[in-house]
């Protein structure tokens, strides 16, 4: 099924290189994916097309304006409320939004249209989440300088994902995060550079032994690196006893 982001952004130019090259770069040109970039400062109408302002009752840093906001999204769906704007996937990209994870992304990829807003700034005026029923997503916890990045990680994030965008299908379950665990370690030719050998029971043909090292492997490195991942999945097996 095709997905169709709108992205209102300050700084439509970030996005060319990540919407020309590689995997998303194909999936836009076989027509799995439709990206449509709107330049929030063509709804600005004063000459310095502001797009930001200072905010009531003091404090650092700049905010979005409300007006250039409300007209690009209503530009993007028609007028708020209106029945176009239903079953469309609303997304502000902020730090102060649910984190991203592989979850959210398989979610994402069951839609078929997504407007994206890249917030920048010390934030956006409140009235923008009130009126426009957005959802807010951030990309981890850390401070960017903007939104852009994060909408291509989440672009990219579900592009991989739909179906036919990679090459062999099989290869977004198998891999981390989905199963909830890293990945085990992957070897190719040669079976030895320099002085390091790739591990015996690889080389053995042996398809359920390779199976077992490969599982054991994964959940150790899990343990020593994202203990929170294991933590997490106890957790739900837990809940999905209890339910
Ligand atoms: Cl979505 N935006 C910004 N500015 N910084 C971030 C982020 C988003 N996610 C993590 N850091």
């Amino acid at each position: 099924m095709a997905v169709r982001f709108d992205i209102i952004t300050i700084f439509p130019g970030m996005f060319s290189s990540v919407v020309d090259e590689s995997i998303l770069g194909r999936a836009v040109k076989s027509g799995l994916v439709e990206i449509q970039r709107v330049d929030l400062r063509d709804f600005t109408e004063d000459r310095h097309r502001s797009v930001d302002d200072r905010p009531y009752g003091g404090g650092p840093g700049m905010v979005f304006k409300p007006e250039p906001v409300f007209d690009a999204v209503e530009s993007v769906l028609g007028e708020v409320g209106s029945a176009a704007d239903a079953g469309v996937r609303k997304i502000i990209l902020t730090p102060q939004g649910r984190r991203l994870d592989q979850p959210l992304l398989r979610e994402l990829s069951g839609e078929s249209r997504i407007v994206l807003l890249c917030g920048h700034y010390e934030g956006l005026d409140e009235r923008i989440f009130e009126g426009l029923g957005f959802e807010e997503v951030s990309i981890g916890d850390y401070v960017l300088s903007g939104g852009e990045l994060p909408a291509m990680v989440l672009i990219d994030g579900v592009v991989r994902l739909l179906p036919g965008a990679l090459g062999h299908p099989e290869s977004s379950e198998e891999e981390s995060f989905e199963n909830g665990i890293l990945e085990y370690p992957q070897y190719t030719r040669p079976s030895e550079y320099r002085g390091m050998k790739v591990p015996e029971v690889l080389l053995s043909g042996n398809h359920a032994e390779i199976e077992q090292w490969r599982r054991q492997q994964a959940l150790e490195r899990t343990r020593d690196r994202r203990g929170d991942l294991l933590e997490n999945r106890e957790l739900q097996e837990k809940g999905a006893g209890a339910g």
